[in-house]
């Protein structure tokens, strides 16, 4: 019985993946990809998933892609350590956030993505209005109730901003230090308690947050 998790450097949403599965300790092994070499046209990887994206996994044979899919099936398959809640309310609020980071956030991210690779100009304003709109909605030390899914999903997300803001001048990062729970404090404490940190085993996505 194997998992066979293919994911490429870089991605945020390999990054929940990886995230997901290490939170659960379910073991797997890891399946690098490369963009450029054009790893994700292949036949091998075109039968595993046919819009030949990253993250996707292979369980014993059951290949997956979308890593919102995933988490629900990794959920299903080993309910614990939870990813969402027992609690119906809190996580329909989990599947909200879930759904919200991957329409709206995502977006916001790809758009400022593209504006830098393809070096045109940073248009900052969406991803600075999309932060806010979460700092505001951040009551708790996570995005609803316990660390959740919900977490795995904005993390790899919010720090791949975060990178690219500190390395572009127009930043389109937070402007509220001072919240006790505030953007800040969620980025630290999701990030404290990424597993990565504790296995030490921190393979293309460093500590903190950063990709190699
Ligand atoms: N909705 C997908 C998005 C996956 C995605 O866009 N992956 C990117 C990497 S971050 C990819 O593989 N892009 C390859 C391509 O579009 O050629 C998910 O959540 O899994």
């Amino acid at each position: 019985m194997s998992l066979d998790f293919y994911y490429a450097s870089g991605s945020p949403y390999a990054w929940r993946v990886w995230l997901a599965l290490m939170h659960k300790r379910i073991p797997f092994a890891w399946k690098l990809l490369s963009f450029d070499a054009g790893d994700l046209e292949k036949p091998g990887f075109r039968s595993i998933n046919p819009r030949q994206k990253v993250p996707a996994i292979d369980d014993d044979g059951f290949p997956l892609y979308e890593s919102a899919a995933i988490l629900e099936y990794l959920e299903d398959k080993q309910p614990e350590p939870r990813l969402f809640s027992t609690d119906i309310k809190e996580r329909a609020n989990q599947r909200r956030l879930i759904r919200e980071a991957d329409a709206y956030f995502a977006e916001a991210m790809e758009h400022l993505l593209d504006s830098v690779t393809e070096k045109k100009p940073v248009d900052a304003g969406p991803m600075r209005e999309e932060i806010a709109r979460w700092e505001s909605a951040l009551a708790g030390d996570f995005l609803a109730g316990a660390l959740s899914a919900a977490d795995f999903t904005l993390y790899p997300m919010a720090a791949l901003v975060e990178r690219v803001a500190t390395r572009k001048p127009s930043r389109p990062t937070s402007s509220r230090h001072d919240s006790p729970h505030g953007w800040r404090e969620w980025r630290r404490s999701t990030s404290c308690r990424k597993p990565g940190r504790r296995t030490g085993n921190s393979r293309h996505w460093s500590d903190t947050g950063a990709m190699t």
